[in-house]
């Protein structure tokens, strides 16, 4: 079988590890949010590639979600000296070396989905990961603070604010020109189904959907999707800040609605959020905590029983 999945960081990698083991013998291809992505001391940080590169390749630091086990912050506490800045990124000497050889390829002219490529030779995640594109694209958020409306680099708003301004909205920088990363549209065409994991709505999925054409291979197939909302709330993070910014209500019916029945075929919610449903599309509720890899096996075995 061959599945696509769009992925974002955390709640996307988890989800992954719970596919691979649920359906051994399948081919997964990962479309990597890059919206997160920014550069940072002159190199390139991609945090999303990374969570679901270190999860799946068993480097990731469990606890918190993102970034190397083992880490260390010497280089961070230097730069600090230094007075440079952002100081409100925690980057990690292990991860420093992933920045350093992305920027290394990308300057010597590789795009992103080559550099991908090549860092995961040393994880070997199991699943092709493939960027959603290879031009560069940032996530920026509307936020109107004491300065006026401007608008924040994602980091800044979700990071060094922690989404503490209200946003007003989000915009995809460089999304009308970019292109699907070579090899997204032609994976999205040989797929039997896409599965969606429980990411972000709006800032993982929402953003590879923005991507021209990504949304239309992703209509044309079985799709189903896991709610990351349970019981009106996301199991971690800051997904009702940004549900709220575009006007959606923090539920597993309201994401549903927005995704619509056009995009998803059939959707996942938890067992309190039964009742869910949307003309033309197959609600199912199941325990949708990803709080071991049993557990977790069992979300991607009941996502893919919709597709089926
Ligand atoms: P990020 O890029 O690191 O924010 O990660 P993703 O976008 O891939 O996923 C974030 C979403 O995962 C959040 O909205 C969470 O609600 C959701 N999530 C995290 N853990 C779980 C879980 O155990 N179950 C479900 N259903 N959703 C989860
Ligand atoms: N998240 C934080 O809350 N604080 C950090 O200092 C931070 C550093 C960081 C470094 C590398 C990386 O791959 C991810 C990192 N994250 C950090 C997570 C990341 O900003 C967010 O989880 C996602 O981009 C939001 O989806
Ligand atoms: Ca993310
Ligand atoms: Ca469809």
């Amino acid at each position: 079988m061959r599945i696509v999945t769009l992925a974002g960081g955390i709640g996307g990698a988890r989800f992954l590890r719970g596919l691979k083991a649920a359906a051994p013998g399948a081919e997964i291809t990962v479309i990597g949010n890059t919206g997160d992505d920014i550069t940072l001391f002159g190199l390139r940080v991609c945090p999303d590639l990374d969570t679901v590169m270190y999860t799946l390749g068993g480097g990731i630091d469990e606890e918190q979600g993102w970034g190397r086990a083992g880490e260390h912050h010497i280089v961070k506490e230097e730069l600090a000296a230094y007075g440079v800045e952002p100081q409100w990124f925690g980057l990690g000497d292990r991860d420093f070396a992933t920045h350093i050889v992305r920027t290394q390829m990308l300057g010597a002219g590789y795009p992103l989905s080559a550099v991908t490529e090549a860092l995961c030779d040393r994880w070997q995640p199991g699943v092709r990961l493939i960027p959603m594109t290879d031009d560069r694209t940032e996530t920026h958020v509307i936020i109107e603070d004491e300065h006026g409306r401007r608008a924040v680099h994602f980091q800044e708003w979700w990071v060094r604010l922690r989404a503490s301004v209200p946003a007003k909205g989000f915009a995809l920088v460089g999304a009308e020109d970019a292109k699907p990363a070579p090899g997204v549209l032609e994976a999205m065409h040989e797929a039997d189904a896409v599965i969606l994991p429980p990411s972000n709505p709006v800032v993982s999925i929402g953003t590879i959907l923005q991507i021209p054409g990504i949304r239309e291979a992703v209509e044309a197939k079985p799709v189903a999707g896991v709610s990351p909302i349970i019981g009106g709330a996301p199991v971690r993070g800051m997904a009702d800040a940004c549900l709220s910014a575009i006007g959606v209500e923090t539920s597993a019916q309201a994401v549903l609605e927005l995704y619509g029945s056009r995009l998803v075929d059939g959707w996942l919610v938890a067992e309190q959020d039964a009742g869910v449903a949307l003309d033309g599309v197959r609600v199912v509720a199941r325990p949708l905590l990803m709080s071991d890899p049993e557990a977790t096996a069992a979300i991607a075995r009941a996502a893919l029983e919709l597709v089926k």
